[in-house]
């Protein structure tokens, strides 16, 4: 099932999303529902918040074939190295690209689908996407981390656009 994503400046999407505590055949259902939300939004990442459902789960697929789904639930990063600055993008802020510094290197600790932990080391774009939903999570948007100016422009041209 495909889900409607929530849109800046929509307060929901500053919730901060509850550790899940057993992942269950409902949270199966979900991360299924982020996928195909995902996929046909398009983009290469997801999280949980976007869709308003404020449980710690993200999905991502940077893969150019879209056959290399990676689900995360409750992810910690447990080390991070070094820096990088990428323009990025995001669902939930349409048409809106600017650069943000993230770390370059990221290890993360997360439960896959079947409530099994793991780690992953990620850099360059995976590192950055995992980044970027985790902030969702957590109730952070990518342009939080732009100049004041620049929010202040965002907002204005959000606002004009929904007149
Ligand atoms: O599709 C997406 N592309 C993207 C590009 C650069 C940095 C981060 C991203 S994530 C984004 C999808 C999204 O909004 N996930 O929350
Ligand atoms: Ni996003």
């Amino acid at each position: 099932m495909i889900l409607p994503i929530l849109h800046y400046p929509d307060s929901r999407l500053r919730t901060v999303a509850k550790i899940v505590e057993t992942v269950d055949d409902a949270v199966r259902t979900l991360v299924k529902d982020m996928f195909e939300t995902m996929y046909q939004a398009p983009g290469i990442g997801l999280a949980a918040t976007q869709i308003d459902h404020h449980q710690r789960i993200i999905v991502i697929d940077i893969s150019e074939d879209k056959n290399q789904p990676l689900c995360l639930i409750n992810p910690e990063i447990i080390e991070k190295d070094g820096e990088i600055l990428w323009e990025e993008g995001c669902l939930s802020v349409p048409d809106y690209y600017q650069c943000v510094k993230r770390a370059n290197q990221v290890k993360v600790r997360a439960l896959n689908e079947q409530g099994e932990t793991f780690e992953l080391e990620a850099d360059e774009l995976l590192g950055i996407c995992i980044q970027h939903e985790i902030d969702h999570i957590d109730g952070i948007l990518f342009v939080d981390h732009l100049s004041k100016l620049k929010q202040k422009r965002l907002l204005e041209k959000t606002k004009k656009a929904n007149k």
